[in-house]
C-alpha cells in the first residue's frame, strides 16, 4: 500500500466491506480510484483496482447470462460412461491434462487461477468414453460452490498433483482438507459409501503430473510413501502424453463398472453402444437399465461372451461380467 494516500481512501474503503452488491462494490472501487493521487507510487494500486472492476463487471455479465443469479453457477451434464472431476492445486496441470486426454482445447497457463469455468472433453477409452471435467483450482482461497457440487456429483476424482513442485506435499494436504472441511471425503480403493446426509465419500485417484520435470522421480516416491496406502497413484507428464494410457486403464478398474451389449433374438448384438452398470449387475439390472417395463416382463436371458457361455439360458439373478452379451427374453 503506497504511504501517501489521502485519509479519505481510507474511509471510503471501509465501506467496501459493507457493499452488498456487485454494483455498490463496482462505485466503491470507482470512487477509491478517483481518490487515488496520480503519480508514479500509485501505479500498481491503480492498476489492482481497475482489474478489480474489471472482473466484477465480467462477473455481473455472466450472472446476467445465466438468468440473474447472484454467482455464476455452472453445471456440466453427464455424458459418456463416467463423469470425472479434475481436481488440484493451482497450476497442476488439470487443463494440460484436459487437453492431452481429449479433444478440448481449455487454456493452459503457466501461472496459476487460469482456469474459472469447467472445461469438459471425452476421453476415448477402448469402446467407451469418460467425461472429464476440468475445474477451478483448490486452494486456501474461497472455493466456489458450483465446483464442490461437480465434485460430489462426479463418478470419480482425479486430484493433480504437480511433481514439478517441492510443495506438492502440501499442496495436496490442502486440497484433501478444504474438501474434507466442505464434507467431501477423498477416499482410495474399496471404501466409498454413499451418505445421503452427511460427508459423502468421493473415489479419488492421485495423478502424479510432470513426471518429466527435474527431480520429479524422487518427489513421486515420497507421494508414494505418504498417500501409496490410500489412493491408487498414477504418474503421467500431460506435456509429454507419458502415462495417460495407464491412467484410463485405472480410472476404468476405480469406477468399478462393467460394459454389456445386448443383442435381439436371431440379429447380431449391437457392439456399438454397450450399457455401462456397476459391478455385480445382475441380468434383471441390465434389463431395468433398457427400459422398466420391460425389467417387469423379463422371463430369462441369453448369454454370450465369457469363454464359458454361447447363448446359454441364464435367470434373472445371473451376476454378469464386463464385456458379456445379453439377450432378453420375455
Ligand atoms: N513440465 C511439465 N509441465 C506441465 C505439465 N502439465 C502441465 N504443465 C505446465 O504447468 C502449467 C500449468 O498448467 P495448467 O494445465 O494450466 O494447470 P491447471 O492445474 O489447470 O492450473 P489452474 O487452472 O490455474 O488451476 C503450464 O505452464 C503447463 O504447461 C507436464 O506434464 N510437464
Ligand atoms: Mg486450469
Amino acid at each position: 500500500m503506497p504511504a501517501n494516500l489521502p485519509p479519505e481512501y481510507f474511509q471510503v474503503e471501509k465501506k467496501y466491506r459493507t457493499a452488498r452488491t456487485t454494483d455498490e462494490k463496482i462505485a466503491v472501487l470507482r470512487e477509491l480510484l478517483s481518490i487515488v493521487p496520480k503519480h508514479k507510487g500509485t501505479e500498481k494500486l491503480q492498476k489492482e483496482l481497475k482489474s478489480k472492476i474489471a472482473r466484477l463487471k465480467r462477473e455481473k455479465e455472466e450472472r446476467k447470462a445465466q438468468g440473474g443469479r447472484r454467482a455464476a453457477i455452472y453445471t456440466v451434464r453427464k455424458e459418456g460412461a463416467a463423469q470425472i472431476a479434475l481436481i488440484g492445486y493451482p497450476n497442476a496441470g488439470k487443463s494440460q491434462l484436459l487437453k492431452s486426454m481429449t479433444n478440448a482445447q481449455p487454456e493452459v497457463a503457466p501461472y496459476p487461477f487460469t482456469t474459472f469455468k469447467p472445461n469438459v472433453g471425452m476421453a476415448e477409452f477402448e469402446d467407451i468414453a469418460f467425461q472429464l471435467v476440468d475445474l477451478p483450482p483448490i486452494s486456501e482461497e474461497h472455493i466456489e460452490y458450483w465446483v464442490l457440487d461437480i465434485v460430489r456429483n462426479a463418478d470419480l476424482a482425479l486430484l493433480v498433483v504437480d511433481l514439478s513442485d517441492d510443495d506438492f506435499l502440501e499442496q495436496t494436504r490442502v486440497v484433501l482438507e478444504k474438501l474434507e472441511e466442505r464434507k467431501i471425503i477423498p477416499v482410495g480403493k474399496g471404501e466409498a459409501e454413499i451418505h445421503v446426509v452427511g460427508p459423502i465419500e468421493k473415489r479419488t485417484i492421485l495423478v502424479a503430473n510432470k513426471l518429466d520435470a527435474p527431480d520429479a522421480d524422487l518427489r513421486l516416491e515420497m507421494l508414494r510413501e505418504y498417500y501409496g496406502d490410500k489412493f491408487p497413484i498414477v504418474a503421467v507428464s500431460a506435456v509429454e502424453g507419458r502415462g495417460l494410457e495407464e491412467l484410463k486403464r485405472v480410472i476404468f478398474r476405480e469406477l468399478e463398472i462393467i460394459r454389456v451389449y445386448t443383442k435381439e433374438p436371431g440379429k447380431p448384438p449391437d457392439m456399438s453402444d454397450p450399457l455401462i452398470l456397476k459391478k455385480n449387475s445382475t441380468v434383471l439390472d441390465a434389463a431395468r437399465e433398457v427400459h422398466k417395463d420391460f425389467a417387469e416382463k423379463l422371463k430369462y436371458a441369453r448369454l454370450w461372451g465369457s469363454s464359458k457361455f454361447d447363448g446359454q439360458r441364464v435367470e434373472k439373478t445371473y451376476i454378469l461380467e464386463d464385456r458379456d452379451i445379453v439377450e432378453f427374453h420375455i
